[in-house]
């Protein structure tokens, strides 16, 4: 299944920073050249309505809105969720609290409970001990009014939630009065990996987000679903945000044209980062934990600085994230073929 992957643009780099560094190929660049197109602030763009309706049903929700990013998308969430003063509850390595220059605070006006997680999974049991309400405190408390989950959890390593735990998160949530948000920027990572529907993953969550422009390979966009009524606020939200975009048809094409070609492919992607994982963690100097690589991520220890690795590898032609002082993270997406992995565990090995 991974031989004969041609890369679809051309480059003498391996580009593993992140999997939102795809270029869109050339068919869906046809796909979105040719999309019909209308002013989607006024509600008129026939594609930006076609890709909303499709993840909704795809995920078994009533109604999606498309928006310009997934950092936006948390945050027209969490702004949809809570009122200002109340808390919300999210993983300690999560990327809304650690990369989304702490917006649930400036734009939403909450402060953040921190679970520990495990491999960046939360256990229910943590999530109901985080969860604290103004009620009974005599106003001492916050009100924690959402759970937030990512799957698949980044810094956690590419890693996927069992469903067990999905189900049992978003019930301590409501039987604590709060609402279940799902980041699931790598949703469709996470169902290709687990072999669970996306919808069944989120049957319990109120609001999920999705990234169109990561592994799914699309240029720009994220999509936020949940039910009509969630949907309608959230509309507001993004509207005084400033993520109405006109015709944004143009762009939803590729996400359309993403979740039509680019879902099962991902399993390609996986197998790759599993390779790579595999590989590097048998060198010396450099450590894998491969319970974390389930997906298409691997975190690299290295025992030297990982800013010297980096530039190593650089100096190769490898291109990849160092996300602390010994940690290196690689991803593998639609551009990543088999000579690449090969090219990137020599470069590993010479240094
Ligand atoms: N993640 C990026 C960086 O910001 C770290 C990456 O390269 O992985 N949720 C999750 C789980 C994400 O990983 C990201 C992006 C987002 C949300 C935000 O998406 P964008 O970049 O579209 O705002």
């Amino acid at each position: 299944m991974l031989a004969g992957n041609m890369r679809e643009h051309p480059s003498d780099r391996v580009d593993l920073r992140s999997d939102t560094v795809t270029q869109p190929t050339d068919k869906m660049r046809k796909s979105m050249s040719s999309a019909p197109v209308g002013d989607d602030v006024l509600g008129d763009d026939p594609t930006v309505i076609e890709l909303e309706n499709r993840l909704s049903s795809m995920l078994g929700k009533e109604a999606a809105l498309f928006v310009p990013s997934g950092t936006m998308s948390n945050a027209i969430a969490i702004r949809s969720h809570t009122k200002p003063g109340d808390e919300i509850i999210t993983e300690a390595t999560s990327h809304i609290y650690v990369y989304e220059g702490g917006g649930f605070a400036a734009l939403s006006g909450c402060s953040v409970a921190l679970v520990p997680g495990k491999r960046g999974i939360m256990n229910p049991d943590d999530v109901a001990k985080a969860i604290r309400k103004e009620n009974g405190s005599l106003g001492h408390f916050p009100n924690g009014s959402l759970v937030c989950v990512e799957n698949t959890s980044n810094r956690g390593g590419g890693t996927c939630y069992p469903i067990e735990t999905l189900d049992a998160i978003a019930k301590v949530a409501h039987d604590n009065t709060c609402a279940a948000h799902m980041d699931g920027a790598r949703l469709f990572n996470a169902s290709i990996a687990t072999g669970i529907s996306p919808a069944r993953m989120v049957r319990d969550y109120e609001s999920i987000s999705i990234c169109l422009s990561k592994g799914l390979g699309a240029p720009v966009g994220s999509v936020l679903v949940g039910s009509s009524d969630f949907i309608a606020l959230a509309h507001r939200w993004r509207k005084m945000f400033g993520g109405g975009m006109r015709q944004a048809g143009i762009i939803a094409a590729g996400g359309i044209f993403a979740l039509e070609n680019h879902i099962e492919r991902m399993a390609e992607d996986h197998a790759r980062a599993q390779k790579l994982a595999e590989s590097i963690r048998n060198m010396e100097g450099f450590d894998v934990d491969i319970s974390t690589v389930e997906s298409n991520m691997v975190y690299v220890t290295t025992d030297k600085l990982a800013s010297e690795v980096i530039e190593s590898l650089s100096s190769k032609g490898i291109d990849a994230l160092d996300l602390g002082p010994n940690m290196i993270r690689l991803v593998t997406h639609l551009h990543i073929t088999d000579e690449d992995i090969e090219r990137t565990i020599d470069a590993f090995a010479s240094l």
